[in-house]
């Protein structure tokens, strides 16, 4: 197997049969051979979005499940975060460089006691790929650091990640904090991961629930517009 795959020149393989070894390299961890795809990929012609959804985000979706089975084991599947986050830093760059007009800005971090950062991250470059300034508080991110980042970067938006159900309830803190103090209304509070749903988004008191980083882009327009509106209707 491991002397096949020595032999395998990626450029050569057409599309759909590209992609699923992408699928594999990532499942494998393999950093380089993951990152030689994207750039296959790329000089192919398909767009950055396509080449994350098809050929990144779906492979990780694939590591997920066999991690949800006790197939894949956490060393395993750290490698493979990895190779997905390299491949998403050569994306990152053509995501970003769309012109957009500035749309907004958001203030986003993975919740205390979640370490999880792959859809955050992924949330943060769709979000300047649509023209919004992103300031990212990384992960871990407690109260009282979303409290000082709101205050000195007046943001328009505040989004939360967790993928933990043991984290998720975090976010819950942060509403209830910034309703204690009466700052509730002066943000936009978007909240995503895996575990959460619509009904988790609307019982916290956040403003949306993103399913996914094209959703949470939609929704963030959509609220900003509707601000704007407010704004100018007086
Ligand atoms: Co973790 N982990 N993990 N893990 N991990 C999950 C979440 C899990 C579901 C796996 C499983 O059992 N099937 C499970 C949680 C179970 C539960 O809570 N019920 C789990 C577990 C148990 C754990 C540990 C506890 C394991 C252990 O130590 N025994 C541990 C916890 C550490 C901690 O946080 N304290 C742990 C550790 C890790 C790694 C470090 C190995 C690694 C993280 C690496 C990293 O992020 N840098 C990891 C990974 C990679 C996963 C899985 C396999 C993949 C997550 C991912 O990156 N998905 C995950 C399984 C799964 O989710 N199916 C799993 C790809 C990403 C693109 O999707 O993050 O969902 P996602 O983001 C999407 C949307 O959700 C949405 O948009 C994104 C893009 O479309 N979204 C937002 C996300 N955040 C948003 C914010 C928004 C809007 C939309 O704001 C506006």
């Amino acid at each position: 197997m491991a002397e096949e795959d020595d032999d395998l020149i990626l450029s050569d393989l057409p599309d759909d049969e590209l992609v699923p070894q992408m699928h594999d390299d990532l499942y494998d961890g393999l950093k380089e051979e993951v990152v030689e795809g994207v750039e296959i990929l790329l000089s192919r012609g398909w767009t950055p979005y396509r080449v994350l959804t098809e050929a990144l985000v779906a492979g990780m979706t694939v590591v997920g499940n066999d991690f949800r089975d006790g197939i894949l084991f956490v060393p395993e599947v750290l490698l493979a975060a990895n190779a997905m986050k390299s491949g998403m830093g050569l994306l990152k760059p053509l995501l970003v460089e769309t012109g957009a007009p500035r749309m907004g800005k958001m203030v986003i971090g993975t919740v205390k006691g979640d370490i999880h950062d792959i859809g955050k991250n992924l949330v943060a470059m769709m979000m300047e790929g649509a023209g919004f300034e992103v300031v990212d508080l990384g992960i871990n991110t407690a109260v009282e650091a979303y409290l000082a980042a709101l205050e000195t970067e007046q943001p328009d938006i505040l989004g939360m990640s967790a993928l933990l159900t043991t984290t998720m309830p975090y976010m819950k803190i942060v509403i209830d904090t910034l309703t204690e103090k009466g700052l509730r209304d002066d943000y936009i509070v978007l909240v995503g991961g895996a575990p959460l749903n619509e009904e988790f988004g609307r019982a916290i008191g956040a403003d949306a629930y993103c399913r996914d980083a094209a959703v949470a882009v939609e929704t963030a327009k959509d609220f900003v517009a509707r601000k704007h509106n407010q704004v100018a209707a007086g």
